[in-house]
Parts: structure tokens; sequence; C-alpha cells
């Protein structure tokens, strides 16, 4: 048995990540698990575009690079987030429109992808471009008012920038093939596999709620493999209503192994990365108050039973192959 959530993820060829937020690489008991557990990491604000392009045509990537520097000296692959996006963006971006806009964002994508070229695996090209409205269309940004066309000039930017980096399209509310957003995101990667943009994977945030894990998750998943992007769940956190106790942590344990079990059985499934490593940093409190504790260790760095959980998931295929 692996004695950490990368080894056991390494087993199957797949990876276990974290977002690592720089601020945080000075806390001791942050880095040891971090280094420990993981062997993939998503730089959780430092290479989004409010970061990377301060003003128009000055990249800044201190930040970013002090992520992807803790990443590459303690042996992790690195993710990158995220290119093209609605949200974070800086304000000269933010008041720009039409072909300035377009080309800002051309620009953009060529100076990051450029300074970190050959040195990350895997991007998010686009972030978050489908609405929650239940349309299963666009969301409305000022980039999408640039022309619909804006996903698909990202990608073949992205893939000129980098020939050798995975593209992936990267969204949230997409684990359940009944939500409508789903299938609009289904149907843009169908669209592109067909007239051959260059699209090579799908990310699943997967923000869920504890008890709500859609239990199509894993069919979902082998549908977007089947036309032929390699998908993984790039955001995993599983939130409750606060505080916790031993219940709630128990189906969130459950939940938790639902979630990798569902990567697992997709051969397609390359990894989980889970949005932070403590409930002591966790995002969600700060934008749904009175919910949290969405991580697998705690606000004092303790193990949850999520990790158990994710240990068994991670050991489930070899098991599973045992017995055929
Ligand atoms: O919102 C959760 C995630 C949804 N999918 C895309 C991810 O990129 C997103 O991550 C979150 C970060 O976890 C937060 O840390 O993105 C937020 C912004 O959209 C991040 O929050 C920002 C706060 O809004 C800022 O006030 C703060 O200065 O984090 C900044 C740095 O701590």
């Amino acid at each position: 048995a692996e004695s950490t959530l990368g080894a056991a993820a390494a087993q199957s060829g797949r990876y276990f990540g974290t977002a690592i937020a720089s601020g945080k690489l000075g806390d001791s008991a942050y880095t040891t698990i971090a280094s420990r557990e993981f062997n993939m990491v998503t730089a959780e604000n430092e290479m989004k575009i409010d970061a990377t392009e301060p003003q128009r045509g000055q990249f800044n990537f201190s930040a970013g690079d002090r992520v992807y520097n803790w990443a590459v000296q303690n042996g992790k692959q690195v993710r990158g987030h995220t290119l093209a996006w609605h949200s974070q963006q800086p304000g000269w971006m933010q008041s720009l429109s039409g072909s300035t806009l377009r080309q800002a964002m051309i620009d953009h994508i060529n100076g990051v992808m450029g300074h970190y070229k050959g040195k990350i695996a895997q991007w998010d090209v686009v972030n978050e471009a489908f609405s929650d409205d239940g349309s299963g269309g666009r969301r409305d940004s000022n980039l999408q008012r640039t022309g619909n066309d804006w996903i698909e000039v990202a990608f073949r930017t992205a893939r000129a920038a980098d020939p050798a980096a995975k593209l992936c399209y990267n969204d949230y509310n997409i684990e359940n093939w009944t939500w409508a957003k789903t299938q609009g995101v289904y149907n843009m990667v169908r669209d592109f596999k067909q007239r051959g943009v260059p699209i090579d994977c799908v990310g699943f945030q997967s923000h869920l709620i504890v008890g709500q894990v859609p239990g199509d998750f894993r069919q979902n998943l082998q549908r977007f493999a089947d036309l032929g992007v390699d998908v993984r769940i790039t955001e995993l956190d599983i939130r409750m209503r606060t505080p916790s106790d031993a219940t709630k942590l128990a189906t969130q344990a459950a939940d938790y192994k639902k979630v990798v079990q569902a990567c697992m059985q997709v051969t397609r499934c390359q990894g989980v990365t889970v949005w932070g490593i403590t409930d002591k940093y966790s995002w969600v409190p700060d934008v749904f108050p009175g919910e949290g504790a969405a991580l697998v260790w705690d606000a004092s760095y303790a193990k949850k039973p999520a990790y158990a959980a994710v240990m068994e998931a991670f050991g489930s295929r070899s098991h599973h192959h045992h017995h055929h």
C-alpha cells in the first residue's frame, strides 16, 4: 500500500494535485503536506490574467514563478490556470472590447505561454465560458462579445504558442449530464473535434456539495472522453454547512471516494486536483458564508475521513483488476 495520495494516484498513472497559493509557501505545516501528498500543482491565482499582465503588454511572472519553482523543486508537474476568462481580468482588459480585446487576449496567451513554454504540462486555456442560466449557451462577457469564435481562437493561439502543452477547457457545473451547461460544453467540444480546433482535455472543476455528487459523474466523464479528449477533475472540493460533525464528515468522505472512483473508472481521466489543502485557507467561506470544511485536511491540518476515502479510491483500480 502507498503512503501518500500522490503515490496512490501514480500507481495507475494518474496524479493527485492541489491548488497552491504563493502567499502560503511560508507556512511550514502547509508546505509539509503539499510536498508530501501531491504530484501536480495549480497556482490558485498567480497565473491568472490580472496577476500575469497587470498592465497591457507588461508581464509579471514573479508570483507565478514562485509557485512554478516550488512545484518543480519538489518534483511536481504544473497545470496552468488560466489564460482566457471573464473574471480576474486586470482593469485595462475589463475596459476593452471588440477587436482590441480580441488582440489583447491573443497577446496575453502568447505572452504567458511563451514564458512557460515547455514547462507547463497542461493549460486551462479557456475558463468558465458557459452560462448557468439553464440555456446551455455561452456566458455573456466582454470576451464573448468579441464574437462566438473567441474560444477557438484562444485554442488555436495556444497550440501555436506551445505545441507540447495539453490544452483544456475548464468549467464548473458540468459534472452532471442532465444539466444544460454540461451539454453546451459537450456540443462545443464535439464541434471542435469535428472541425479540427485543437483541444486536448476538459477540466471538471467539481466544486460540489456534500451529499450531492451526481450519480452519473462517471458516465458523464466517459461521454466527454469518447469525443476524443482527456478528462480531469481540476478543482475538487465538497462543501457543507459548518460546523462539521462526524456524520457530515463521513458523508463527505464517501463523496470524495465517489468522485475519485469516477475518475479511476475512466481510462482518459488522468488525475484529480483538489482546490487547496486545508480548510483554513479555502475560498469557500468567502463566497458561501456559513459553508466550508470542503477539503481533505481540516483547519488544524488534521486529515479528515476524506483522506482514507481518497486513498482507497486510488487503490480501487488495481484491486478491481485482480478480480478480472
Ligand atoms: O472561485 C473558486 C474557483 C472557481 N474556478 C476558477 C478558480 O480560479 C476559482 O479560484 C478562486 C480562488 O480560489 C480564490 O482565491 O478564484 C477566486 C477569484 O475568482 C480567488 O479569490 C480571490 C479573491 O477574490 C481576491 O479578493 C483575493 O485577493 O483571491 C485573491 C487572492 O487571495
